[in-house]
Parts: C-alpha cells; sequence; structure tokens
C-alpha cells in the first residue's frame, strides 16, 4: 500500500560552503526519497539554509558584506551544488525567506499568548561560537567543548520557553517509542542526557547585541534564538497548519540528521512541538561522522573535502562511497584511495564488468536483439531467487536507513550473476547450433537480469542505473519496484554494447609507485621465466583476501579440500589441491589470498569459485597467510 513519506535534511548553516559532511545527509535524504518513490510512495523531500545569527553575521562582515548579500551566496552555493549533485529535493527553504519568518513569528505569538514564554534575567557562561549558554557541567575545564574556548560570562534579560515543564513528558514519549530516535545508541544518549533536570531555553537575543535574526512579535528590542528560528523551518516550509501540504506530510515527518544536533532535535524540538499544539515527528534519524583522513575536517587543518571536486573527478562513484562505506550511526573515514578501492573493485570490476560482458554477449550471440528464452533450469530459478532475495532485503535495510546493507545485498546478487555468466558459459554454447535454445534462455536471463538490477540500483546510483536501461533499450521509461517482476524485458528490443560504466582509476599509490617499481624491478635478476607484464595486466588479477569458514575433505579425493571462504560479504566454495599440505580443521579462521575472478571450474564434482595462493618448490607447499589483521574482502596489490 501506498505510503506518505516527509523526510528533512538539517538546514545548513551558511557560514561555510557544502563540504563532503553536507552531501553526505543530502545524499542520504536523496537516495531514501527516490527508493520511496520507486516503491511507489508519495514522498516529499526539503533541504535549506539556516541564515540568522551571529556567526553568519559575523562571517558576512568579514568578508566585507552585508548578512543577506552574503547568505544569498552561500545559499546560491549549496543550492547549486545539490543541483550538481542531481539532488531531488522538493523544496529548499530559506530562513531569511519571508514565508519562514511569518511561521516562526505566528507560532512564537501562540507561544507567548499561552503563557508558555516568560520574561527573566540570566546570567551564564555564553559561548559566543556556539551562541548558547552552557553550564558549568557542560564546559571542559571550563571551556566550551566545540570551540575549546572559555566563555564570556554574561548576564542579560531575555525570553525563555518553560521547556522544563515537558521533561518528564518527553522521557515518557521517548520511551514507550522504541523507534522515534535511531539507532539506538542516540535514543539512550539523550534519555541519560534527561536524566539531569531539562532547563528553560532562552528563545532570544538583545537587539543591542543581535540584529541578524527574526523580531520577537511581541518585543521588537529582541530577536528569535538561531535554533528556535531553524527548527520550525520544518513546519515552515510546508506552509504551516491549514496549509494542504502542511495536513498532507507533517503527520509522516522523519528528521534525517548527524549526531552533531542531536540535543537540539531530540531535547528542544518535541517540547517546541507539543506547547505549539503540532503533533511530534514520526523518527529522528542520526547518522555519524565522517572524517578525512581520520581527521576532524578543519578550515586550519586544510582538509575539508569538497563534494563537487570529487564528483567531477569520480562521478557517481562518489555517491557510491559515501553510502557503501559507513554504517548508518557510526562514524566513517573518508580518503580519495579508500573511493578508489570501492571504485576498481566493486564500479568498475563487479558491475561495471557484469553490464559490459552482458550487453556484449548479447550483441554478439544475438544479433543485438533480446532473444525469446526457452525453458528454465535450476540455474535461472537461482538467478531468479537471488534477485527476489535482494530485492527482500534491500527493502528491509531501507525501513532501517542501512544503506551499506542495502548495497550489499545488491552486489551479492551482481555476485551471482558474474558467476552465472562464468557457468553457463554463453561463448561455448554458441559454438553449436544445437545449444541455441540453451543460449536464448542464458542470454534473456542475462538480459533481463540487467533489467531488474538497473530498477534495484535505481535510489542508489541514478545515472548508472539509467545508464544500463539506455543500452537494453529502455531509457526513459518511467520505473517502479514493481517492475522487478520478472519477464518484463521484451524479447526483439535491440540492446547496445555498454563501454566501460566506471573506468578503472589507477591510485596515487599506484601511479605513485609504478616509476618505483620499474627502478626495481630493472636492477633484480629475474628469477621467472615468464614474460613481463604490464601494470594494467596484473590488475586483471583480482587477489583479495578471503577468510576460511569451513575446510572439508573432497570425497575420493588424496588430494583436493573443499575449501568454503568469506570474501567481503559474499561467501564461496574453493578447491585446493593441498589436502596432503594441511589439516582442514586447522585452516578455519585463517586468512589467505585467493584469485576472485577465476573462471570457475568443477574439480570432482565440486564447482570451485576461485584459486588460493600458495607457494610450492617440489614437494613442498606452503599458504599464502596474512601477517597481520585486514577484513577479508580487501585487495591485495
Ligand atoms: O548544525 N560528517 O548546520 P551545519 C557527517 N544549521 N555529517 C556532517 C559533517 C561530518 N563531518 N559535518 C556536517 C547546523 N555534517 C544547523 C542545523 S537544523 C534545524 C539546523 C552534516 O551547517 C550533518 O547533517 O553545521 C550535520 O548534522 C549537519 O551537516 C550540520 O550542518
Amino acid at each position: 500500500m501506498a505510503r506518505t513519506f516527509y523526510l528533512t535534511t538539517p538546514i545548513y548553516y551558511v557560514n561555510a560552503p557544502p563540504h563532503l559532511g553536507h552531501a553526505y545527509t543530502t545524499i542520504m535524504a536523496d537516495t531514501m526519497c527516490l527508493y520511496r518513490r520507486l516503491a511507489g510512495d508519495l514522498a516529499y523531500f526539503l533541504t535549506g539554509t539556516d541564515e540568522h545569527g551571529d556567526n553568519i553575521a559575523r562571517a558576512a562582515a568579514t568578508g566585507g558584506q552585508t548578512p543577506q548579500a552574503y547568505a544569498d551566496r552561500i545559499s546560491g552555493a549549496f543550492r547549486e551544488t545539490w543541483q550538481r549533485l542531481g539532488i531531488s529535493h522538493d523544496d529548499f527553504i530559506r530562513t531569511t525567506e519571508e514565508r519562514h519568518k511569518r511561521i516562526v513569528q505566528a507560532i512564537l505569538q501562540k507561544l507567548y499568548d499561552a503563557g508558555e514564554l516568560y520574561f527573566g534575567e540570566y546570567g551564564g557562561n555564553y559561548c559566543f561560537g556556539c551562541e548558547r549558554y552552557y553550564t558549568d557541567k557542560e564546559l571542559v575545564d571550563g571551556k566550551c567543548p566545540d570551540h575549546q574556548t572559555p566563555p564570556t560570562f554574561i548576564k542579560e534579560q531575555n525570553y525563555f520557553f518553560r521547556m522544563s515543564r515537558y521533561q518528564e513528558w518527553l522521557v515518557r514519549y521517548i520511551q514507550e517509542r522504541p523507534d522515534f530516535i535511531r539507532p539506538e545508541r542516540y535514543r539512550n544518549e539523550i534519555l541519560a542526557f534527561l536524566r539531569t533536570p531539562l532547563e528553560d531555553l532562552c528563545i532570544s537575543r538583545p537587539k543591542s547585541r543581535l540584529q541578524w535574526g527574526i523580531p520577537l512579535p511581541f518585543d521588537a528590542n529582541f530577536v528569535t534564538y538561531v535554533w528556535f528560528d531553524a527548527l520550525i523551518n520544518y513546519v515552515s516550509a510546508l506552509g504551516g497548519p491549514g496549509a494542504e501540504t502542511f495536513e498532507t506530510f507533517w503527520p509522516h515527518v522523519q528528521h534525517l540528521i548527524g549526531k552533531d544536533i542531536l540535543k537540539p532535535h531530540a531535547a528542544y524540538w518535541p517540547p517546541m512541538l507539543k506547547a505549539a499544539g503540532l503533533p511530534v515527528y514520526q523518527h529522528l534519524n542520526v547518522h555519524g561522522y565522517w572524517t578525512v583522513n581520520g581527521q576532524k575536517m578543519s578550515k586550519s587543518l586544510g582538509n575539508i573535502a569538497e563534494p563537487l571536486p570529487m564528483q567531477e573527478k569520480y562521478g557517481e562513484a562518489f555517491r557510491y562511497f559515501l553510502l557503501r562505506e559507513s554504517v548508518f550511526g557510526l562514524d566513517s573515514d573518508f580518503s580519495e584511495e579508500a573511493l578508489v578501492a570501492r571504485l576498481n573493485a566493486d564500479l568498475a570490476n563487479d558491475l561495471g564488468n557484469l553490464v559490459s560482458r552482458v550487453t556484449t554477449l548479447l550483441v554478439n550471440f544475438a544479433k543485438g536483439a533480446v532473444p525469446r528464452p526457452g525453458p528454465e533450469t535450476a540455474r535461472e530459478s537461482e538467478v531468479r531467487a537471488s534477485l527476489e532475495k535482494a530485492r527482500g532485503e534491500v527493502h528491509d535495510a531501507m525501513e532501517e536507513f542501512a544503506f551499506q546493507r542495502a548495497l550489499i545485498a545488491i552486489w551479492e546478487l551482481i555476485g551471482v550473476l558474474n558467476r552465472y555468466v562464468d557457468s553457463t558459459a554463453p561463448w561455448v554454447l554458441a559454438k553449436e547450433a544445437a545449444k541455441r535454445e540453451r543460449l536464448d534462455t542464458v542470454l534473456y536471463t542475462l538480459g533481463e537480469s540487467l533489467r531488474c538490477l538497473a530498477i534495484l540500483l535505481a535510489a542508489f546510483l541514478p545515472i548508472t542505473s539509467e545508464r544500463i536501461r539506455q543500452a537494453l533499450g529502455l531509457a526513459g521509461t518511467p520505473i517502479s519496484l514493481d517492475d522487478l517482476a520478472w519477464g518484463k524485458l521484451p524479447p526483439g528490443i535491440r540492446v547496445l554494447k555498454a563501454s566501460a560504466l566506471f573506468p578503472r582509476v589507477m591510485s596515487a599509490v599506484e601511479t605513485g609507485s609504478s616509476g618505483e617499481r620499474a627502478g626495481a624491478r630493472a636492477s633484480t635478476q629475474r628469477s621467472g621465466a615468464q614474460p613481463r607484464i604490464s601494470l594494467e595486466e596484473f590488475a586483471k588479477v583480482d587477489l583479495r583476501v578471503a577468510e576460511v569458514v569451513a575446510a572439508d575433505r573432497v570425497e575420493k579425493s588424496k588430494k583436493l579440500l573443499k575449501l568454503t571462504v568469506r570474501v567481503g560479504a559474499e561467501t564461496r566454495t574453493l578447491v585446493a589441491g593441498i589436502a596432503e599440505h594441511y589439516d582442514p580443521a586447522a585452516l578455519v579462521g585463517k586468512k589467505v589470498v585467493v584469485v576472485a575472478n577465476l573462471e570457475s571450474a568443477t574439480l570432482m564434482g565440486v564447482i570451485s569459485e576461485g584459486m588460493v595462493l600458495a607457494a610450492v618448490e617440489g614437494s613442498h607447499l606452503a599458504l599464502v597467510i596474512l601477517d597481520r589483521d585486514i577484513p577479508p574482502g580487501a585487495k591485495v596489490r
């Protein structure tokens, strides 16, 4: 049944241009909304910019601009970045827009009239960077934990929101709803925070100190505190209570935020909504933080990763990396090298090769038109079952914002399809006229699988998905998850060879060290009689770390062991001629190196999907085993 869905990103401060962290949140929100739309749901996606407050006013002054001109410029940079990243938001709200100010003032007036606000004096430690007061307990060694600067003691008269009266209600609200704040670690964090008294929230700043804000409707001497103003964007963008868009989407609102802004969203926002008589949001989805090369991104370190140059250099691999490399809720590390490794392994190798192999087979052996399939065998049923499995796993993962799990499930399917090509060997079938029908079934199964794969990929890699569909002659047609029903690829449709979707990229390490390698080689005595090969030729061998999870003797064979190994998320069977050298039980848990892209072979009735590396000298044999820990699936080069 179609569902309604409203997803928001934080509105980003305009005191600095967009960086990797902003792109991460926005790309996740985009993927989620694209997926919901594919599922037939009505999904509304909001992003925007947060433009008031001291920080913005100061950044503008430093640049010699008025706050408005400055905000226009940086907000424009966010808008342009999302456009160039192909983000599909429905609205982009700016807190300097009239439509926003109007709703903020209406809510303030309502709270004031209802006695939810009071005027009082407060003296405390104020951090100008954070634009808020800190309690003694929150300070670390007497300093602001974010800015590492001592706060200034200020005493001033302001307006306060009676937030403390909502504490008990809020604790119960969170306790009764296990998935209100997720993942659970952030729910626990907030419940722990709420064990100490929740203080009233100071919601104004005197105009004598700050002019760049929304004036309080009931006192012209004050402007609204920037967080109180900002949170309301989620409501004002829909037009506020009574507006049609608001009535349609507000009951289904979910927020997506980074862990840095958990407190305002989990502790301030629900009481604000409750006091204003508005329903509280459905879910707060909290993600972790990215570091860059192991360090916090900062201007002073000069390590701020910008999304557009990454996108220009690596295309959709950038988006793929952010979604694939992070576990939702946990911190992750970004490096160009890790991105390149993923690009080469997952996109160029696994996905790119599959698409190029399948389309080439269709062009070469079916004259470029999808053939009509003959009867299916168990192998085709296996492919279909794998597709259904991937579909189910993607669905479950997306319920929890587990983008990584969804992609792992899709890549398992890609693995199955690559092995199906290997094991059915269409190029062999093509040699015998009597096998034409079987060949047609295999080719149809491959074409149809690619069509379905493109649908599964559409939310994660929209451009790549469209390119696959283009190769299958299906470009531009609307798609939905319902189209995953098997058999929708019409026989006769024209197929084009898909050029490399993701050309392999040499990593900085590869390119930087190739000269050294060549030098080392030249001065070393060559020990083998093999002709020299280029780096590119070597790169064709996909060597991976694999963990042995089970090892058994192959029946009736003295020499062979059947190994079950884990390579990344995938489990494979390998047959190795090492039974005379190793006790099977002793191999379990060992990390070995395997050739992962070797054509499969059947040995004594067991299909072997790869080869384990071993050194052999006469009757001696030693497996190549890693000398330190690294996860299975890691590339060996
Ligand atoms: O806090 N890793 O705006 P902001 C992951 N205006 N995500 C990151 C990140 C990183 N290193 N750095 C930033 C504000 N983000 C307020 C929000 S909402 C009513 C007001 C992302 O520009 C992440 O989504 O500092 C984080 O929550 C947000 O940017 C903070 O953006």
